[in-house]
């Protein structure tokens, strides 16, 4: 709505003008530029909002995740809409039912259409999503790349998400310890092109590298599926019945490999990354012995402190990388496990 509100408020500023040549007496209700652009919401209480809002932020900011219905993104929903409501924004979420390319750019594209200040977006593709990304900050929107990211992130004013590379490496750490340091392990991906799970697979790599009696499978996709991701495990298991660990990059790789391992009643040691509801059961059944924790509630928050400071013309960070927090059974009831866990729903 940002070029909407530059119209209002130069219609504002043209209504005081007219007032102060005495050019009529209902000229009140331009007066405060905000509340003429607030037709839309509740957005007005950005006043309350403090520094970050100041000028008056009715901003309009949408949330696209990679795909709806995931936890790590209803996660990260739940800390942008906290960060929203605290800075007074409005913020709404748009997403697709798949984690692809041909489901996300519609939605980008209807979410264009409508104007918003600022995206927020997880872009499913390094590749795919640049063109249709461009094209929107080509619109004059902010854009805050969440979670993943692009080949070239310039078009983004801000980039916030876990450091994969380093989450890959201390993947294979927990992996080489709970195998015993030896035996053939396997890696089940999401699909080659997003930016996080690429990065997590290459430190696994580079981290499984140091274990001169690991000996690497390789990687196995599983286009974000977990019943694909168990019938990978189960396929390698009947080729290699050995096989000692497994580590699933994601939420729904990770989830699908344990299941295959129950299924073929194998002693597998598995290492996910994520932690959502359905992952913490599996690690107390005993199917998972260590879960990776991003914090997609902070990559939420700062996503739209980000988005907020920039359409502010305050300064933004370019880069902000989080941590990870790693859950175990013997860890599960600490308090930062537990706050490390992600939500179903806010
Ligand atoms: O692991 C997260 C996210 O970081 C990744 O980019 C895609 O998968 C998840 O959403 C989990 O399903």
């Amino acid at each position: 709505m940002r070029h909407r509100s530059v119209i209002m408020a130069a219609l504002a500023a043209l209504s005081l003008l007219a007032a102060a040549c005495g050019g009529g007496g209902d000229g009140g209700a331009g007066a405060d530029g905000g509340q003429a652009a607030g037709g839309t919401s509740e957005a007005g209480g950005a006043t309350e909002g403090g520094g970050a809002t100041e000028g008056g932020g009715d901003y309009q900011i949408t949330l696209i995740p990679g795909v709806i219905g995931d936890e790590f993104y209803v996660t990260m929903e739940c800390g942008a809409r906290e960060a929203a409501s605290e800075l007074g924004v409005t913020l709404d979420v748009q997403g697709a039912d798949e984690f692809a390319p041909p489901a996300q750019i519609p939605i980008l594209q209807a979410v264009v259409a409508q104007q918003p200040d600022a995206i927020l977006i997880a872009p499913t593709d390094v590749q795919a999503l640049q063109g249709p990304i461009e094209q929107a900050a080509a619109q004059g929107i902010e854009i805050v790349l969440v979670d993943t990211t692009l080949e070239d992130p310039s078009v983004a004013v801000s980039r916030i998400a876990s450091d994969n590379l380093e989450g890959g490496r201390q993947a294979a750490d927990a992996l080489a310890e709970l195998v015993g340091e030896q035996g053939p392990v396997l890696v089940v991906n999401v699909n080659p092109g997003i930016s996080t799970t690429d990065a997590r697979q290459k430190g696994f790599e580079e981290g499984i590298a140091e274990y001169p009696d690991i000996e690497y499978l390789g990687t196995e996709f599983s286009n974000n599926e977990p019943a694909r991701a168990a019938e990978i495990v189960n396929a390698t298991l009947a080729a290699e019945p050995d096989l000692a660990g497994v580590f699933g990059t994601n939420l729904f790789s990770a989830q699908g490999a344990a299941i295959g391992a129950r299924r073929a009643g194998a002693e597998i040691d598995v290492v996910g990354f994520d932690a959502g509801p359905a992952q913490v059961e599996q690690l107390e059944e005993g199917l998972v012995q260590a879960l990776i924790a991003q914090r997609p509630a902070e990559i939420g928050r700062q996503g739209i402190e980000q988005a907020v400071a920039a359409l502010n013309g305050e300064e933004v960070t370019e880069e902000i990388s989080t941590d990870f927090f790693t859950v175990t059974q013997d860890n599960l009831e600490s308090p930062e496990a537990q706050e490390a866990l992600y939500r179903s729903e806010c």
